[in-house]
């Protein structure tokens, strides 16, 4: 398949100021006609270009009058028009089968609903059309359906007339004067309800929400309203942006290739990140939910008004908007806890493609298929680049450089360049070396040594960057790299020198610090100001000192961590692990009656296997789930009294939704692992007490955790209870089906093969294809199992699923990548399932990207 490159970007041929969209809709048959207004752009003779993929078309038109088929032609899936005039006005006429789109992309079915999905490239599926996002169109829109089956006809912008037609069908025209790409295009025929409310703005305008889904989740939707209205302040009040129309709907439905999208005014969203209630919903369900709705909002701003010249930009876009809703969730909560799921995420799933075969810079060079580069790098790392401006650039510097980029580029497509421009040239900051960030792709690694000369009072940090060769990438650039740091006493504790940034842009540098007279403890990177890998060589008790002392919560839980991991890596690579600084710093964290409790329960746990395996060459699954197993159980038994004792305390309050019930919820779920970790005889009660009488979903399903690890008889009526109770929920069974596939048991790859058989198992829905085929996936050791039967059910999975949604397949595919970190005989199991992948006939482009990549 066709390579496209960043560098060959040229402007459009053909502008399409305006189109008129005609939907004669039915599942089985959906007429789609569309009248575009052509404009030529710039001196040129180059014919009409429209995309199009799997459309059946019955007419072209210019002017109004039909023209004959040899005047256009289709050149692979392109209709291509010849035009002699500057202007023309171009009609087709196609038809399209939206129940049997399993892809998911375009116009399709999803239990009974017509919904569509245009980003990146679903547009052309519909009609066509010049599928790219620097085309910029006001669309107006007839819709036509049966008014039994679909009630309800949604569309961008504001409805404008509606009225019913023969035979019980019924219509409505909808307009949207924003013009928009058209991947932001969207429609909607349902049996929907709504939950409504309304919200004024700051310049007094009142806009009518809506969250339309099934009449029976409609009590489902009250956290997701919340959350939109909170959203709409938060952008007025951090950055000046106001909503800009007199209706925002939202519509969830059951299946989705992702979490959500910002079509202009009318969200589509994966019904995961609406629905909730404390019967149904966990508490991290609660906080994604709200983070999605902000973040899906806040691209009317940073997406739709600005929206990306071509597809390489999408970072201009994503990454922006990533930052703006982690700053919505900080402010929401603590932001400390926050940061730190910020970052966990980052290292569970940007790092590892960073280091990967699959590695990208976060504005993509090329691409085989776009819709496998929305990827951590793109969306996370490219928030990384984000707050790193803001974090040079300070609060007002980058207000005022986003107030300089909206102002500049709105109803523009841009660049990242541009977002980066605005920042400079509304600041006088200088980011030419910043823009690297961009450009070169992999981890860069710091090391940091610090020297005192207490005679002097001086301390002297000497910086060193490296960062790893990449795909296409042998040689880099150093970097500019901020980093917060400070200077705690070793024997005080106290802050010696204040906190300050340092600008690290040499390959190596020094950064003296003066009146220093105490012995300094260095804390750098705090609040993980750059998005790199810290070496700053502690010994164990001096990161036992940073988890107790530590000013920064962020540089806090990163001293456990490092402690954590160090311990396990040193009974994984054979030395002796000494456990009693870990569990003399988690005994000092638990006890410290100062320490919010949200950010306690993050503190004292363990980092994940897979984050184990990233610190080390080649990871040995089996060796750091032992060694890690180890900790826990110790950890457990020697503290049993202090798990118990936090257990106690947090438990007995009646279900809220705040911040301080949520911090006791979570605690008191990882006490509860670690009390089972410790192996005491009623564990496995204590967890079934809970998993009974829980009055929400969070503790319920972390009990549920806590005995699918388990061997004990309540671990098979914990399953079945919630199974039986839960099996109409379909959001609910994907935690089913996610519990055991993560389940750190023997069996697990055994029981993963089995689940895959259950009469609910589904590959259709990429809900549940990622609870179960997904979630084994990230479960390093049951995936790595040395018989490599995890590979070939991985293999088999994504073949199977290819046939269906090639984007959903794509997704699941990069664990497999990664054979170059295990030993031989694994490796070349990896190996061997990603050579039948590629053998495979009838390959989609997307899943053949990443398979053929992944082996380079
Ligand atoms: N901008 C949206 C991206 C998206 C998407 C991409 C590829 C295939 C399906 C998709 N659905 C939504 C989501 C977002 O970042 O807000
Ligand atoms: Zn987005």
């Amino acid at each position: 398949p066709p390579i496209i490159h960043r560098e060959d970007y040229r402007p459009p041929d053909w502008l399409v100021p305006d189109i008129a969209l005609d939907f004669r809709l039915d599942p089985g048959k959906t007429l789609v006609s569309a009248r575009l207004k052509v404009v030529r752009n710039g001196d040129h003779a180059e014919p009409l270009r429209l995309d199009g993929e799997g459309l059946k078309l019955i007419e072209v038109k210019r002017d109004g009058v039909a023209l004959e088929s040899g005047v256009w032609r289709l050149e692979d899936d392109r209709l291509v028009v010849p035009i002699d005039a500057d202007e023309a006005e171009i009609s087709t006429l196609v038809e399209i089968e939206p129940e049997k789109n399993s892809q998911l992309m375009g116009l399709y079915a999803s239990g009974g609903i017509l919904c569509t999905q245009c980003e990146a490239q679903g547009f052309r599926r519909i009609t066509f059309f010049p599928d790219r996002p620097d085309v910029l169109s006001r669309y107006s829109v007839l819709m036509e359906a049966d008014q039994a089956s679909y009630p309800v006809l949604l569309a961008n912008g504001d409805c404008i007339e509606s009225g019913e037609g023969v035979e019980g069908r019924h219509w409505a025209r909808w307009e949207d004067p924003w013009p928009k790409p058209c991947y932001l295009f969207a429609l909607v025929a349902g049996d929907l309800a709504a939950n409504r409310d309304s919200f004024v703005t700051m310049s007094g305008k009142t806009v009518d929400l809506a969250i339309w889904v099934r009449e029976a989740d409609i009590p489902k939707t009250g956290h997701a309203m919340a959350a939109l209205k909170d959203s709409m302040a938060w952008d007025e009040r951090v950055y000046g942006r106001e909503y800009d129309l007199s209706q925002f709907n939202i519509v969830a439905v059951s299946d989705f290739n992702f979490g959500a999208m910002e079509n202009k005014s009318l969200n589509i969203f994966n019904s995961r990140y609406i629905l909730a209630d404390a019967e149904t919903a966990t508490d991290m369900d609660f906080d994604a939910i709200a983070g999605v709705v902000a973040h899906e909002y806040f691209h009317n701003w940073s997406g739709n008004r600005v929206t990306c010249r071509d597809w390489f930009q999408l970072s201009l876009k994503e990454g922006f908007t990533v930052f703006r809703d982690q700053s919505f969730s900080a402010d929401q909560g603590s932001a400390a806890v926050a940061r730190i799921g910020d970052v966990r995420t980052l290292r569970a799933a940007q790092f590892p493609e960073d280091a990967g075969p699959l590695a990208h810079p976060v504005r993509p060079e090329s691409y085989i298929e776009i819709s496998n580069f929305y990827t951590a790098t793109v969306y996370n790392k490219g928030a990384e680049l984000i707050r790193m401006m803001h974090t040079i650039l300070g609060e007002e510097g980058f207000r005022k450089g986003s107030d300089l980029y909206f102002e500049r580029h709105d109803g523009e497509a841009a660049t990242c360049e541009a977002f980066v421009q605005a920042m400079e040239d509304a600041t006088g900051a200088d980011l030419a070396q910043f823009r690297l960030w961009y450009a070169q792709s992999g981890t860069p690694k710091v090391t940091a040594k610090l020297a005192h000369d207490a005679g002097a009072a001086r301390a002297v940090l000497t910086l060193e960057q490296t960062m790893p060769p990449t795909p296409g990438q042998s040689e880099k650039q150093p970097m500019a790299i901020p980093l917060k740091t400070a200077l705690l006493g070793k024997e005080s504790g106290t802050p010696l020198a204040r906190e300050r940034l340092v600008m690290l842009t040499e390959a190596r540098q020094d950064v003296v610090f003066d009146d220093v007279a105490e012995t300094p403890i260095l804390s750098i990177n705090r609040n993980f100001t750059a998005p790199v890998v810290m070496d700053a060589e502690k010994d164990p008790a001096t990161l036992a000192f940073l988890s107790a002392h530590d000013d920064d919560p962020f540089a806090r839980y990163e001293a456990m961590q490092q402690l954590m991991v160090e311990t396990i890596i040193d009974a994984v690579s054979g030395r002796a692990a000494d456990h009693a600084p870990v569990i003399e710093a988690v005994r000092k964290t638990l006890a410290d009656a100062d320490l919010d409790k949200a950010f306690v329960a993050e503190a004292v746990l363990l980092p994940s296997e897979s984050f184990v395996g990233d610190q080390m060459l080649i990871v040995d699954p089996e060796a750091i789930h032992q060694a890690r197993e180890a900790l826990r159980r110790d950890l457990g038994s020697r503290l049993e009294a202090d798990w118990r004792a936090a257990y106690a305390a947090s438990s007995g309050n009646a279900f809220e939704y705040s911040p301080a019930a949520k911090a006791l919820r979570r605690l008191r779920t990882v006490a509860l692992g670690y009390i089972a970790a410790s192996g005491a005889d009623d564990a496995a009660k204590l967890a079934f007490g809970q998993f009974e009488s829980a009055d929400n979903m969070t503790d319920r399903q972390g009990a549920l955790g806590v005995l699918a690890n388990g061997g004990a008889p309540e671990r098979v009526a914990a399953l079945d209870i919630f199974y039986n109770r839960y099996r109409d929920e379909a959001l609910v069974l994907d935690k089913w089906f996610t519990v055991q596939a993560f389940a750190t048991r023997d069996d697990t790859a055994a029981a993963v093969e089995e689940l895959a058989q259950h009469p609910d198992f589904t590959i259709e829905n990429p809900n549940r294809l990622r609870a179960l085929v997904g979630a084994f996936g990230a479960n390093q050791r049951a995936f790595h199992l040395a018989s490599g039967r995890g590979y070939a059910f991985l293999a088999d999975y994504i073949l199977k699923a290819d046939a269906i949604n090639p984007q959903t397949a794509a997704r699941l595919l990069p664990p497999l990548g990664r054979w170059r970190r295990f030993d031989e005989g694994r490796g070349t199991m990896m190996r061997a399932e990603l050579e039948r992948i590629l053998a495979a006939p009838g390959l989609s482009k997307d899943v053949y990207e990443q398979a053929s990549k992944s082996l380079a």
